[in-house]
C-alpha cells in the first residue's frame, strides 16, 4: 500500500527554475535557412527562446500541482498528519497560487509571441524577449514562498509510513525502550516496513501479518505516545489525534522491571494520558520484560492500575506475544462491530 505522498514533487525554487528556463532556452537552436532575411531570423530565434522558457516553466508548475495529492481526497489520518506538518490551509493556498501563476505565464507567453510576430526590426524582437523574461522572473519570484512550502512538505511527507487506512490497525504504545519494536518484529510475518514520522527522529515500524484470514497492520509509535500529553507541541498533539483515525485497538506496553529507565509511576502516567487521548478506542495494558521484573514490581503495576492478571510477555524472546496480539485483534473487531 502506497501512502498518498510517496510521489509528492520536489519542486525547484524560483531562482533555480528561472535559471533552468533561461539556460535551456539559450541552448535551443533552430535551423534557419541561410538566405532567410535578417529580421525574420531574429524573430524566429526570439520566438523559439520565448516558447522554450515559457513552456519549461508552465510544465514544471503544472507538475507541482498535479503531483501533490488533493487534500479533499486524503484519508483523515493522512490529512491530519499533513495538517500537523505544514497546515493544509497553507498547502491549499500555495497550490492555488502556483496554479494561478501557471495561467499567468500561459497568457504572457501568448501575448509576447504575438508581439514578436508583429515586430518590425531585429532589436525589437530581442527587446520583447527580454521583456518576457522580466515578467516571467517576477511571477516566479513572487512564488518562491509557495514553492518552498511544497518542497518542505514533500521532504517530510514522503517519508511517512505506508499504511492502509481502511485496514485493521493495531497501535503499539508505551514509554521508550519498553520493547515495542521487539514486539512488532515478533508478530510480523513479513519484514516490517521502516518509515518515519516528521515528529520524531526515531524509526517507525509497520508490521504486517495474517491472523486467521484477517490482514492486520501493527504500528509502533516512537516519539508519539511515550510522554505526557501536556508536554507536546501542537504538531505532536495533532499527530496523536491522527492516530485515532487509524487505530482499531491499542496495546500499551509497560515495563515493570524499570530497566527502560522509566519508573512504574511514570509509565502509568503516560498510560493514563494516552488512554485519555485515545478515548473510545479499545486499549490493552500489558506487561513486558517480565523476565527481569520482580513479583513486587508486577504487583505494583497491577495495584496502580487496579487490574489483576495483566498479560505478561518477554518480547525479546517472543514469549507471550501471540496471545496479546490475538486479544488486541479481538478487541479491534469488537470495536468495528
Ligand atoms: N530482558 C528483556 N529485554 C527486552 C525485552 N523486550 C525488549 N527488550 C530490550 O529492551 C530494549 C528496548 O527494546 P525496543 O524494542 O527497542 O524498545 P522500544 O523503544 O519500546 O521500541 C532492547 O535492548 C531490547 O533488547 C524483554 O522482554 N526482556
Ligand atoms: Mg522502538
Amino acid at each position: 500500500m502506497e501512502q498518498p505522498f510517496s510521489s509528492m514533487p520536489d519542486p525547484l525554487r524560483s531562482r533555480e527554475l528561472i535559471d533552468l528556463a533561461f539556460r535551456r532556452a539559450r541552448k535551443r537552436e533552430v535551423k534557419i535557412p541561410r538566405r532567410t532575411p535578417k529580421d525574420l531570423k531574429a524573430k524566429i530565434k526570439e520566438e523559439t527562446r520565448i516558447t522554450s522558457a515559457g513552456n519549461i516553466v508552465i510544465n514544471r508548475l503544472h507538475k507541482v500541482v498535479a503531483e501533490t495529492p488533493r487534500i479533499s481526497d486524503l484519508h483523515p489520518f493522512y490529512r491530519e498528519v499533513a495538517d500537523a506538518v505544514v497546515g493544509v490551509d497553507n498547502l491549499r493556498k500555495a497550490l492555488a497560487r502556483i496554479k494561478r501563476a501557471e495561467t499567468i505565464v500561459k497568457r504572457l507567453l501568448k501575448d509576447h509571441l504575438r508581439m514578436v510576430k508583429r515586430a518590425r526590426e531585429v532589436h525589437e524582437a530581442a527587446r520583447i524577449r527580454k521583456a518576457f523574461y522580466g515578467r516571467l522572473s517576477s511571477v516566479l519570484k513572487k512564488l518562491d514562498k509557495d514553492l518552498a512550502l511544497i518542497k518542505e512538505a514533500g521532504a517530510k511527507l514522503r517519508k511517512l509510513p505506508s499504511i492502509d487506512p481502511e485496514g485493521l490497525t493495531v497501535v503499539v504504545a508505551g514509554a521508550p525502550n519498553v520493547g515495542k519494536s521487539c514486539f512488532v518484529k515478533c508478530v510480523s510475518t513479513a519484514k516490517p516496513d521502516i518509515a518515519s514520522y516528521p515528529f520524531t527522529t526515531r524509526q517507525v515500524l509497520v508490521g504486517h501479518l495474517d491472523l486467521g484470514g484477517v490482514r492486520v497492520q501493527i504500528i509502533d509509535t516512537p516519539g508519539l505516545l511515550d510522554r505526557p500529553i501536556y508536554k507536546r507541541n501542537r504538531a505532536e498533539q495533532q499527530a496523536i489525534a491522527a492516530l485515532r483515525h487509524l487505530a482499531k485497538s491499542v496495546i500499551f506496553m509497560i515495563d515493570p522491571s524499570e530497566t527502560s529507565g522509566y519508573t512504574i509511576k511514570e509509565q502509568v502516567n503516560i498510560y493514563r494520558g494516552a488512554v485519555e487521548v485515545l478515548k473510545d478506542i479499545p486499549h490493552l495494558p500489558v506487561l513486558n520484560k517480565v523476565d527481569l521484573a520482580s513479583e513486587r514490581q508486577i504487583k505494583e503495576v497491577e495495584d496502580e492500575l487496579g487490574l489483576r492478571n495483566l498479560p505478561k510477555m518477554v518480547a525479546l524472546r517472543c514469549l507471550g506475544v501471540k496471545e496479546v496480539l490475538v486479544e488486541a485483534v479481538k478487541a479491534a473487531r469488537r470495536g468495528e462491530g
